[in-house]
């Protein structure tokens, strides 16, 4: 099968709740909709994410210059990162280019499954089941925690996650608590710093958290600073987890190697798409490492049935608004579509709607 068109489409889409962080809020999902062509007919898609619609032109004229290259070359996703590695190694394939070579990657693998006729999980040697799942909120401020908090226990979710940060640590000590009087014991509570905190106010965050039934946090100081979290780890029983931000797995591999994190959590986009992942997949299994997915929940959901370490699909409905059928949740579990592909469709009023 060969690459014949890729489309770049840039939108900039509402989210029910604004992810609030310690670090800043983003406001809407600022995507960039990926349309791959091949001869065969079939048209392999895939987004990425550009965190601030800043980004959002960009990270479109990269994939436009990289589909006029592409074109005429084997819709194969091993050959194509082959390629770009290649010809990215002067400038380094980090940032917006491994953003951009990640989103061709899913696409690509999404239109080969899709030759297959068959979901992605199963050209990936697994089966369609349902994949456990955590509800991912934001710094909501206490009466909005609460009440998206019941609503994931309500809606069978074993576990949740909020973003906390704030000014004083009796303020998130307070939000955590408001929580899980809502909840319960039963729920897991999830908490993410987003990289908020110095070494050492982590550490004295960190062991007041111990108390309070917390079951991971994430990224406590700088993502980059891997000694830092590796000291976090060591002061600390609560697990910390990290891994959204890592470019590739030689980034995954220095963390790891540093003693970082007694999880990961890769994004099925900045660390290098479904190659990425499935890379990433056999490093976590080797180092017996749990590992969860961040956002891109339509691709991570098959990705996560084949990942011998699986832990937890973050649930986050950035893209929901401009997909023909968002991911199902059932139980507090994803349900993988019966689809080919990754089943994503677009939604084409809401992606003109929503166009930048
Ligand atoms: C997060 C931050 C910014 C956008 C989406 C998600 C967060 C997470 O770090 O882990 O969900
Ligand atoms: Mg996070």
């Amino acid at each position: 099968m060969i690459i014949t068109s890729l489309n770049a489409r840039a939108v900039n889409v509402p989210l029910e709740h604004p992810v609030r962080t310690s670090v800043g809020t983003v406001a809407t999902a600022p995507l960039v909709l990926i349309d791959i062509g091949t001869d065969a007919g079939l048209v392999g898609r895939s987004y990425v994410f550009t965190y601030t619609p800043l980004a959002l032109a960009a990270t479109r004229e990269l994939l436009t210059s990289l589909g006029a290259a592409l074109a005429g070359c084997p819709a194969a996703p091993a050959e194509i990162d082959r390629l770009l590695e290649g010809r990215f190694r002067l400038l380094g394939a980090t940032g917006l280019v491994r953003m951009a070579m990640a989103g061709i990657d899913m696409a690509l693998w999404d239109a080969a499954a899709q030759r297959l006729g068959v979901p992605l999980v199963e050209m990936l040697g697994g089966v369609r089941r349902p994949i456990p799942a955590y509800d991912s909120h934001s710094m909501d401020g206490e009466a909005l925690a609460v009440e998206r908090a019941a609503k994931a226990a309500g809606q069978g979710f074993a576990a949740l996650k909020t973003k906390i940060g704030h000014a004083t640590l009796a303020e998130d000590i307070r939000m955590v608590r408001a929580i899980r009087a809502a909840i319960g014991d039963g729920i897991q509570i999830l908490v993410d710093y987003n990289q908020s905190l110095s070494v050492s106010e982590a550490i004295r965050r960190g062991k007041a958290l111990e108390g309070e039934g917390v079951a991971w946090i994430e990224e406590p100081t700088r993502q980059e600073d891997y000694q830092g979290h590796a000291r976090i780890r060591a002061a600390l029983a609560l697990p910390v987890q990290m891994g959204e931000n890592w470019f590739g797995i030689d980034e995954m591999t220095k963390a790891l190697d540093a003693g970082a994190t007694a999880l990961a959590m890769p994004d099925a986009m900045k660390i290098g798409g479904v190659t990425g992942w499935l890379r990433a997949a056999a490093l976590a299994h080797s180092r017996g490492i749990p590992m969860s997915s961040h956002i891109f929940q339509e691709v991570s959901c098959h990705l996560m049935a084949v990942t011998p370490t699986a832990h937890l699909l973050e649930r986050m409905d950035l893209a929901a608004p401009i997909l023909e059928q968002p991911l199902r949740f059932e139980a507090g579990c994803a349900v993988i579509p019966d689809l080919p592909g990754t089943g994503m469709r677009w939604n084409e009023a809401a992606v003109e709607r929503y166009a930048v």
